[in-house]
């Protein structure tokens, strides 16, 4: 007998399981394509400027140097690769050719390029040598490919410089491995009577597709991920990766008649049709590109911490920029503020107070445990606490188990499902009193938020206002001096 109704319990476990198995929550009508989430987890991405202008101490170069000024004779690649892992980098995107037109690789469509250089008697190639350091560190790769020319002849001739483009965009995407984010800046200098190049984007983005289908393009106007509207390093607040893709129609054009183009890039709208999240890129020095005189300028390790707090801490993500020397090297300014940086940001993460503490939620989606407010301290990216659907403001209240002293406050929103919450804050009971610690707007990947220390044992993450049930995949609490 005993050993019939053991099955029969089992079974009914399991059908009583399968009819409590509650929906996740509909996606909102506009998400992100699994590449995008994985690029807004990369959160830091490094910039790599170097050309002819490292050699000339210019910002822009006209197009007219001689090849023979480029001669990096200590480059070391993995010098780069090497420094961007230590800072916690993940990916890092080199200029292959910035608006001088100098190729750091020997394309076949010019003779503007490395192979007329001294360097390596014009047999060395700067991208090979670069993705191969990159892959070694475990880095992603991206490579910048200025539209604007001012050494191709072929330059406002329009249908031949697209065709020159597209060539040299084809050998870079074809020759050299994985590329996960190409970059088309949006400026142009050319005055009144420069000359008029019309680009040919469609056609652009469908062979960066169909060379590389999982590369994500950056551009003011997208199509992958978004300029964030400064060259600053700071995201706007509020900050939706959802954006009106009609007001930037090409890189460096605005629609006619856009008004605010730039910080519809900072704010993004949650009303808008495309998902495209922001990167912020700021260098580490005042220029794009190494000026020796620029030694003393290189922004401190607290600079950049507050570059972090106001970019991968808005939803977008840190873009810095690390100028090589003449040598062909980092310089060791660049690499120590770098260092100090990545280790003050391990010390004010190193401890999460909340983490595996109790939680408690004013409403769990189908009081499912696959919901429940415990998956907001599990460290986990992939399981997160959602509402019930018409439910749009509720209360996460945490247990740290005695008094506890913090400062820094970490929110993650479940983004695969979309981005949903508008108005947050975050309170700290004082005696009997709740207090607010700071109010806020969006979420989205991730918020961060520092204010002045705090002892509580009791904290609440209210969400005011949300388009749509809202979802937290992560919170964390800190202490930083
Ligand atoms: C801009 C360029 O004009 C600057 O030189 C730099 O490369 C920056 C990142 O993009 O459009």
């Amino acid at each position: 007998m005993k050993r019939r109704i053991f099955p029969i319990a089992v079974i009914l476990i399991a059908a009583a399981r399968f009819a409590a198995e509650v929906a996740p929550p509909a996606p909102m009508k506009i998400v992100p394509s699994p590449q995008q989430v994985a690029w807004q987890r990369l959160e830091l991405t490094m910039f790599v400027h170097f050309g002819v202008n490292t050699f000339t101490n210019r910002e822009w170069g006209e197009g007219k140097e001689d090849e023979k000024i480029f001669n990096p004779e200590k480059l070391d690649a993995r010098q780069w690769a090497k420094a961007a892992k230590a800072g916690g980098f993940k990916q890092i995107i080199l200029t292959a050719k910035h608006h001088d037109g100098f190729c750091l690789w020997p394309s076949k469509y010019t003779n503007h390029s490395v192979k007329s250089s001294p360097w390596k008697d014009g047999k060395g190639d700067v991208v090979r040598e670069f993705v191969d350091a990159a892959r070694a560190e475990g880095l992603k790769v991206g490579l910048y490919l200025s539209p604007w020319d001012r050494n191709a002849p072929s330059y406002g001739d329009s249908p031949r410089y697209n065709e020159y483009y597209r060539n040299q965009l084809t050998e870079l995407l074809s020759n050299y491995g994985e590329i996960t984010e190409v970059w088309f800046d949006g400026a142009c200098g050319e005055g009144p009577n420069g000359k008029r190049q019309v680009y040919d984007w469609p056609a652009v983005h469908e062979l960066v597709l169909k060379l590389q289908p999982a590369a994500l393009m950056f551009s003011d106007a997208g199509p992958g991920v978004r300029w964030i509207g400064n060259e600053k390093g700071t995201a706007g607040d509020p900050c939706w990766s959802v954006v009106n893709s009609k007001i930037w129609i090409a890189p460096g054009k605005a629609a006619d008649g856009a008004r605010d183009a730039n910080k519809a890039l900072q704010n993004g709208d949650p009303a808008g049709d495309a998902w495209i999240p922001g990167e912020c890129d700021v260098s580490i020095r005042p220029g794009w590109f190494n000026h020796p005189a620029e030694d003393g300028k290189v922004k401190t390790a607290d600079e950049l911490v507050d570059l972090y707090f106001k970019s991968v801490g808005r939803n977008a993500l840190m873009l810095l920029n690390v100028p090589p020397t003449r040598d062909g090297l980092f310089h060791d300014n660049d690499v120590r503020n770098m260092t100090e940086f990545r280790h003050k940001l391990d010390k004010i993460f190193a401890k999460n107070l909340a983490a595996t503490r109790p939680v408690t939620a004013t409403n769990t989606r189908g009081k499912s445990d696959a919901f429940a407010a415990a998956n907001v301290v599990d460290d986990s990216a992939y399981t997160y606490w959602a509402a019930d659907d018409n439910v749009t403001t509720a209360t996460l209240e945490f247990d740290l188990g005695s008094p506890q002293k913090f400062s820094v406050a970490m929110i993650q929103e479940y983004i695969p499902l979309g981005q949903r919450i508008e108005k947050h804050t975050l309170q700290y009971l004082d005696g009997d009193q709740w207090k607010t610690a700071v109010t806020s707007s969006t979420i989205g990947h991730k918020r961060l938020h520092r204010f002045a220390p705090v002892t509580a044992q009791k904290v609440r993450l209210v969400i005011d206002q949300s388009l749509a049930c809202p979802t937290i995949s992560n919170v964390g609490l800190y202490f930083a001096e």
